[in-house]
């Protein structure tokens, strides 16, 4: 299936400058070229409008939605986006969406699980399980899964709650920071969630196939959501809340040609890369190349 590459470039959930650059980055660090050198045939469809930080006002809210930062502004890009989305499927084409913060997911998952059951992997350091009343930094950015699944706060919140995912269709994979309220969230739900000890246990490949079993086991295909602090910051600099004790550079690729090999990609997006963070563009670089393997690159 083609590729059909749309830009989301918000820096809102992450509420600080420079990721909402990454969409810019990720096209200059040869997108397009990668992925048409995989074979793959690729269209630019631009991006959604996401007006400056400067000129909105993070404290406006949407009513009854609590405590999160450009929760308005956020809902207008990624209703926006989930649009994008659907119609690119509706084409017959594969959304490959380029971040901005973490929180343009609720616009590609919901877009995605419109009129269908999807499985969704979500690769990540962080849990992004937090609600408006949880969550500690007010960032929509650590909140964008448990918007999808209607947790807590967002229960009845149509335009972020994802129609056709449940979250026994859900695997997040590399958690090492959490939130005590959002540790217990996840605890709570019936999402399935490995820890970077689960792949220093059993090894990249053991755990990357059980996430892929658990987001396959929905009929319609799935949906890959990389946040690129995932990996360590050793590889991955260019992101706003680095963690120590990522995947490495190989886990990386390993993880995504795993996500080609099932045949099941339905949609997919790379977020949080922040240019003015980052060392020679090569968390940009980075980006695009496990995008490629996700996508379908082969060596041989
Ligand atoms: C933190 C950081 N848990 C928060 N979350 C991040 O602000 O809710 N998610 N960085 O990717
Ligand atoms: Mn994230
Ligand atoms: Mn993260
Ligand atoms: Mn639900």
């Amino acid at each position: 299936r083609p590729v059909r590459i749309i830009g989301a470039p918000t820096d809102y959930g992450a509420n600080r400058r420079g990721v909402d650059m990454g969409p810019s980055a990720i096209r200059y660090g040869g997108l397009a070229d990668e992925l048409a050198a995989a074979g793959v045939s690729v269209s630019d469809d631009g991006d959604v409008a996401a007006p400056r930080a400067e000129v909105r006002d993070p404290e406006a809210e949407a009513p009854s939605e609590g405590d999160a930062k450009f929760l308005r502004e956020t809902r207008e890009v990624v209703t926006a986006l989930s649009d994008r989305v659907t119609d690119a499927l509706d084409a017959g084409e594969t959304p490959l969406v380029l971040g901005g913060d973490h929180s343009v997911a609720i616009g590609s998952v919901t877009g995605s699980a419109r009129d269908a059951d999807i499985g969704l992997v979500w690769f990540d350091a962080h849990g992004d399980f937090n609600t408006p009343s949880t969550s500690p930094s007010g960032n929509v950015h650590g909140m964008p899964l448990a918007a999808l699944l209607g947790v807590g706060d967002f229960a009845d919140t149509p335009w972020a709650n994802a129609d056709g995912l449940r979250e026994e269709h859900v695997a997040i994979v590399g958690l090492r920071d959490l939130d005590p309220t959002e540790r217990e969230a996840i605890n709570d739900s019936d999402v399935t969630a490995y820890t970077m000890s689960d792949i220093d246990e059993r090894g990249i490949d053991a755990v990357v196939d059980d996430a892929l079993d658990v987001a396959c086991s929905a009929p319609d295909g799935i949906h890959v959501s990389l946040d690129l602090d995932w990996l360590d910051p050793r590889e991955a600099p260019g992101v706003g809340t680095p963690v120590r004790g990522g995947v490495t550079y190989r886990e990386a690729h390993f993880a995504l040609e795993r996500v080609a090999a099932t045949d099941a990609l339905r949609s997919m997006e790379v977020v949080e890369v922040n240019p003015i963070l980052d060392e020679h563009n090569e968390t940009a670089a980075l980006a695009t190349e496990l995008a490629a393997s996700g996508l379908g690159k082969r060596i041989l």
